[in-house]
């Protein structure tokens, strides 16, 4: 899998991109990750990449032309066809399931938009899918394209030591119905800790006993944590049934 990431503050990515799960990805050529400055596609003789917003306000507005020009020529690095992406506020909230269908792309070009907005026009030229990490506001899509990439690269096999990581992650494990539950909770050495003892069915070496009890953890922990995960309709690639496993 190719990702281009298109910004205008590329040290923003530089720690993030080459520590941890990240570079040992990029290492091991399972993930390429080219990051753009999007200034060197600039015409204007001064680098200008961001101009006032008619009808007035505060802040400033990224031109098309910089935009337009770095998103094109960046595609035309590689045949293989891109999933333009728009990191934005306004954008689609992102969820494990739109994380697993980007994850099976080839391609992705990720625009991390700045200042107050992008100019609309080329917004509608580009055509790109709108995505955003929450309803909270940033002050760039850099760290949505961060977030984004972390979430995508580890599905990739290969990226995480153990190939079933992923899999068991919160959102990823799904009940009868296909809704996804949060991760069971997690015990190490020792046994006793701070007069805590770990709970006795994780000693007792029965591996189908251990897999009820934390199947259990994790639907409690979904119905108090986050009961809008459990009282949610099923998606509709969710599964056939519509009774609630609990
Ligand atoms: Cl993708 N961008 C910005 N600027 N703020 C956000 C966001 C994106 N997602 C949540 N907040």
């Amino acid at each position: 899998m190719r990702i281009d990431i298109l910004t205008l503050f590329p040290p923003m990515f530089d720690g993030p991109l080459n520590a941890s799960i990240q570079g040992r990805a990029r290492e091991a050529k399972l993930v390429e990750i080219h990051v753009h400055d999007i200034r060197d596609w600039s015409t204007d003789k001064h680098n200008k990449v961001d101009d006032r917003p008619f009808g007035g306000g505060p802040g400033m507005v990224m031109m098309c032309q910089p935009l337009h020009d770095a998103v094109l020529a960046v595609e035309k690095m590689d045949p293989r066809p891109a999933q333009r992406i728009l990191l934005t506020p306004q954008g689609e909230r992102t969820t494990q399931t739109m994380v697993e269908t980007l994850a099976s792309h080839e391609r992705l070009v990720l625009i991390a938009g700045h200042y107050e907005g992008i100019d609309e026009r080329v917004i509608e030229e580009l055509a790109p899918l709108e995505v955003s990490i929450g309803d909270y506001v940033l002050s760039g899509g850099e760290l949505p394209a961060l977030v984004l990439v972390d979430a995508i690269t580890r599905l990739i096999p290969g990226v995480l030591g153990h190939e079933d990581s992923a899999a068991e992650d919160s959102f990823s494990v799904k009940d009868g119905t296909g809704q996804p539950l949060l991760d069971t909770p997690h015990y190490t050495r020792p046994r006793e800790w701070n007069g805590t003892e770990v709970p006795e069915v994780l000693l007792s070496g029965d591996h189908g006993a251990i897999a009820r009890w934390r199947h259990q953890q994790r639907v409690d922990r979904t119905t108090t944590r986050r009961p809008d995960l459990r009282h949610s309709q099923p998606t509709p690639d969710s599964g056939t049934s519509s009774t609630q496993d609990v």
